[in-house]
């Protein structure tokens, strides 16, 4: 790695000055964001080795180019341990990232116009789910259910039923990006099975406490497909994984290749496996058991001081904060006073939101990478007044300066793993 870094001070000045701003903003700063994550060192190793020099189209003994000796052992390390990881009796690691996964699962089971029931986008959905904007979205034909607000953010599993009865979908598919609760898949997979619909969960957020064992398998409710990145509450590198029963193993495997990629990425191949292989040791289990302690503490500690959090909570490691009804303040706004103390974060629409995506309602917020810095109950108490002082105090020069030199000081007490001489 120091070799890399060398040759790359030399050979691009101008990237490695981006790059080496970049390490000082996550060494210094807070990461909120629910879908990120610091990897392990062993990744960032893997990701920049020789492995990115490699084609490797095809499967693991079924390549169609040379050379594959070394590969292949990789791939199948990779596609053994997700299976025994999550209890599956298939896995493809090849997916490049979470749309093309979604994508090639959709393509393995469904044609051109087929039904698909999803969640509404703005109750949590994915972009991938539909959003008219995806071409996802132009390709088959999406109908929605909903949360209901009066219900505490619940399913209201007879309206899926009603939907699913007069759409008629052909896959019923479940998983979010912004949904703070528990999903009950049981009740999800007994619709589909009264209307005859395949099942899905795109459990990408959840990746991680599935396999640390903290939130629920859709698997052990005989979920058909399961997809997830690797790269979120998994700690893993960029990549996405699709797992199924082996009756679907043949539709899947050559729906990601040849149907929509050629040669996968065998780093990220690498650094999957080597993700799984840490999310199997039983230190895992605590990692998760952490960052979902984390998330309930930090939105108690945000609802005691006023914020008004969609669904009054969390069960996972999430939470979306109206930032208009608790501060008078839109997301856009939130979301760049955060910034400005060294806190990221994302703007988020809520249910219905009135208002458009990029000043939406609210801000979503979550905590898989500080938990991986090892924070724990007393910082997430410091960040919950943080978050609140960031954003009320945020025309308040002396203000924000005073906070952003307390959250430099919390930064250098939990050091991002392998970046600790950058701090
Ligand atoms: N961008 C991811 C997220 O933030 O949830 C989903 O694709």
């Amino acid at each position: 790695m120091d070799g890399n870094r060398l040759s790359l001070t030399a050979g691009d000045p101008q990237v490695y000055a981006a790059l080496a701003g970049e390490e000082r903003r996550q060494s210094r700063g807070i990461e909120l964001i629910p879908s990120e994550n610091y990897t392990w060192p062993e990744v960032l190793a893997v990701l920049g080795s020789v492995l990115t020099n490699k084609y490797s189209e095809g499967y693991p003994g079924r390549r169609y180019y040379g050379g594959q000796e070394y590969t292949d052992v990789i791939e199948e390390l990779a596609r053994e341990r997700a299976r025994r990881l999550f209890r599956a009796e298939h896995a493809n690691v090849q997916p490049l990232s979470g749309s093309p996964m979604n994508q090639a699962a959709y393509f393995a089971c469904l044609k051109p116009g087929d039904t698909i029931l999803a969640m509404e986008l703005s109750h949590g959905g994915h972009l991938t789910h539909g959003a008219p904007v995806s071409h996802m979205g132009k390709v088959f034909n999406f109908t929605r259910y909903r949360t209901r607000t009066d219900l505490g953010g619940a399913i209201d599993f007879d309206e899926v039923r009603a939907i699913a009865l007069k759409s008629r979908p052909k896959l019923v598919l479940c998983g979010h990006s912004s949904y703070p609760r528990e999903l009950d898949y049981a009740a999800f997979k007994r619709i589909a099975d009264e209307v005859g619909a395949l099942t899905m969960a795109d459990i990408s957020h959840l990746g991680g406490l599935v396999a640390g064992g903290v939130s629920a398998n859709p698997l052990d409710a005989g979920f058909d497909i399961v997809t997830t990145t690797t790269h979120k509450s998994l700690r893993g590198p960029r990549g996405g994984l699709i797992l199924c029963r082996s009756g679907l193993a043949r539709a899947i495997d050559s729906s990601v290749f040849p149907g929509l990629q050629g040669g996968p990425h065998m780093n990220a191949v690498a650094g999957a496996a080597i993700t799984f292989g840490k999310a199997l040791q039983p230190e895992f289990k605590d990692y998760a058991r952490r960052v979902k302690d984390n998330a309930g503490l930090l939105a108690s500690g945000l609802a005691a001081r006023g914020a008004a959090l969609v669904t009054g909570g969390t069960d996972n490691h999430l939470m979306v904060i109206n930032t208009v009804a608790s501060y008078g303040v839109d997301g856009d706004e939130a979301e760049r006073a955060l910034d400005r103390v060294g806190i990221t974060t994302n703007k988020q629409v809520i249910p219905d939101d009135p208002r458009p995506p990029l000043r939406p309602s609210g801000i979503r917020l979550g905590t898989p990478a500080c938990t991986t810095r090892g924070m724990g109950p007393a910082e997430m108490d410091l960040l919950a007044g943080a978050i609140v002082e960031a954003i009320v105090n945020r025309g308040n020069e002396a203000s924000v300066r005073e906070l952003g030199a307390r959250i430099r000081e919390l930064c250098a007490r939990h050091p991002v793993p392998g970046l600790a001489a950058a701090a």
